[in-house]
């Protein structure tokens, strides 16, 4: 085997945000960038000589060239085996079904998620250790120390793999298998899912649009709900994934995904409507004329679940990240189950899962998902959905007002501030740090401040701690405002602002929730001094 060991220089930014490392693509293209990071990752695991290593991505510009040199650096690297997804394709789920399926030490995922590709767009490249999940912090950090010390990186001179073609074929001592990209994460969601029942509701009246937005999940939507679960041809729309994303935004909310929202809205709207993000791990639920907020989404597949047959025998727990609404605690506490509350990012997760001490788990970024992965699950989010609409036979708003008359209802609306200077959001952060002190018992009208704090976690299975996880302030009345910035972004800050409020009086049940948090809002920005110091009239996205 020929491997060449190639003289390098640190990069000084190569640290891991909220879900891997996010960069312009431009950044992946100047010379050795990429390389230094996978090198420094191999340089920070152990044992995984001889083993097995999956590898793949959504799909976007860069994708096909990252993963040529990450199998070359594979081999140089001594790994035994690795399987990719056939031309290069693999959703973030389904990578992570394949991890724990073959028993391999871990994945690499390139992915920028619902950023934007193309040439201009992002690239990114995330790490998932072998109970297939993100890896948690220590292991982030480890590589990032050694990328900023990293002097050389190991690689095979070999002409390219065709990855388009199915089967085994060498790199030295190294197996590449290509592998399909669905059938395993298929077959598991088979083994969730009560696909008869799905089948029949597909098959009769009731009629859902599908968006996969030119993303990753085009190939799965197909396979399962077109050729496995009937529904008609052209229920999944934009279902090929594009190295650009068809120009768009594969972020599925009420904004980007307006192509899908339109029809929901519309006259002659179909029965469910649904959408994917650029890796496949997000979700977005819509009903005729009807929005499901994802914190909702959460409590209803909670309150609902052994209606599945997959969850049949009830859950352990639930978990949510602190900005998502505390619907799901209202159904956890019914359930007597405990309800964790985690910092943002679904690497928070997997202890509590792996530890049998949470079954679902969700995020109020359009993220949902449950112990049988350990990364967020866009598709198995609307198949559980599906499963239970097949069941209740009610449309997706009798079942969402039903909730709510039952638990109460978590108004909730999250404003993104996106393109802010980051020396302006670093400001707008330290003068809510100086305010913490002094706010609680503050009042603001009728409200009445409880707490306020930047969140710290400390991990029930392992105990390791995480600051400055987002300043809270909590009222006494059970609503909140949290402020935070993303660890997702490329360019300059984003602020994002969480907004809560619980009413448990169902004739208050049907209003905007714009209207219902009026008070809250102008509360953060009389606190946040939001206009003023991001220079900003409004958020650039509110969902
Ligand atoms: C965002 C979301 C977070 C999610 C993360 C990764 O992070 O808020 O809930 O886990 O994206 O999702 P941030 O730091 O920008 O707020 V994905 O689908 O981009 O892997
Ligand atoms: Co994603």
């Amino acid at each position: 085997m020929n491997i060449e060991t190639v003289t390098t220089q640190p990069f000084s930014d190569q640290k891991p945000g909220t879900s891997g490392l996010r960069k312009l693509v431009t950044a992946f293209e100047q010379p050795h960038y990429l390389e230094n990071f996978i090198q420094s990752t191999f340089d920070s695991l152990e044992n995984y000589q001889g083993q097995t290593l999956v590898l793949g991505g959504d799909g976007r510009y860069y994708n096909r060239q990252a993963i040529q040199t990450i199998l070359k650096m594979a081999a140089a690297n001594g790994v035994g085996r690795v399987k990719v997804g056939q031309g290069g394709i693999l959703s973030t789920p389904a990578t992570s079904c394949v991890i724990r399926q073959s028993g391999a030490f871990g994945g690499i995922i390139l992915s920028a998620s619902h950023n934007p590709g193309g040439p201009d767009g992002d690239f990114g490249v995330k790490y998932n250790i072998s109970n297939g999940g993100p890896a948690p912090e220590k292991v982030t950090e480890a590589i990032f120390a050694r990328s900023k010390v990293i002097d050389h990186y190991k690689i095979v001179m070999a002409p390219d793999i065709d990855l388009d073609t199915l089967g085994e074929s060498q790199i030295g001592e190294m197996v590449v298998e290509v592998i399909n990209s669905v059938a395993d994460y298929a077959k598991l969601m088979e083994s969730l899912f009560d696909f008869d029942r799905i089948h029949q509701l597909l098959t009769g009246s009731f009629r859902m649009c599908m968006d996969s937005m030119h993303a990753v999940t085009g190939p799965y939507a197909h396979a399962i709900f077109e050729q496995r679960l009937g529904a008609p041809a052209g229920t999944v729309q934009n279902g090929i994934p594009l190295e650009d994303f068809g120009g768009g935004h594969p972020d599925p909310n009420l904004v980007y995904a307006h192509d899908l929202v339109e029809v929901l809205f519309g006259e002659n709207a179909p029965d469910f409507g649904a959408a994917s993000d650029g890796d496949g791990d997000r979700n977005m639920i819509l009903g005729r004329k009807f929005f499901v907020t994802p914190s909702d989404s959460l409590a209803v597949l909670a309150a609902n679940a052994t209606l599945v047959p997959g969850y049949r025998e009830g859950l352990a727990g639930i978990a949510r990240s602190m900005p998502t609404s505390q619907a799901a605690d209202r159904v956890a506490a019914k359930l007597g189950i405990p309800c964790y509350e985690t910092p943002t990012g679904w690497k928070f997760f997997g202890n509590l899962l792996d530890a049998n001490q949470a079954t679902i788990c969700g995020e109020e970024s359009f993220g949902t998902s449950s112990n049988h992965i350990r990364e967020k699950d866009g598709l198995w989010a609307v198949l559980f959905w599906l499963n239970i609409l097949a069941v209740k036979q009610q449309s997706v708003e009798e079942l969402m007002q039903d909730h709510w008359k039952t638990y109460g209802r978590n108004y909730y609306s999250r404003y993104d501030y996106e393109g802010v200077e980051s020396d302006r959001a670093n400001t707008l952060v330290a003068n809510l740090h100086a305010q913490l002190p002094t706010l609680k018992g503050k009042k603001f009208g009728d409200r009445k401040v409880e707490f306020s704090d930047d969140f710290s976690y400390t991990d029930p299975i392992d105990g390791s701690i995480s600051q400055n996880q987002g300043v809270r302030i909590g009222f006494t009345d059970g609503s909140r405002i949290v402020f935070r910035l993303s660890g997702t972004g490329t360019q300059g800050a984003t602020l994002r602002v969480y907004l809560e409020q619980y009413e448990a009086d169902p004739t208050k049940h049907h209003l905007d929730p714009q209207e219902a948090l009026a008070d809250l809002i102008a509360i953060a920005e009389e606190v946040a001094q939001i206009r003023t110091l991001t220079g900003m009239e409004k958020p650039t996205v509110i969902t």
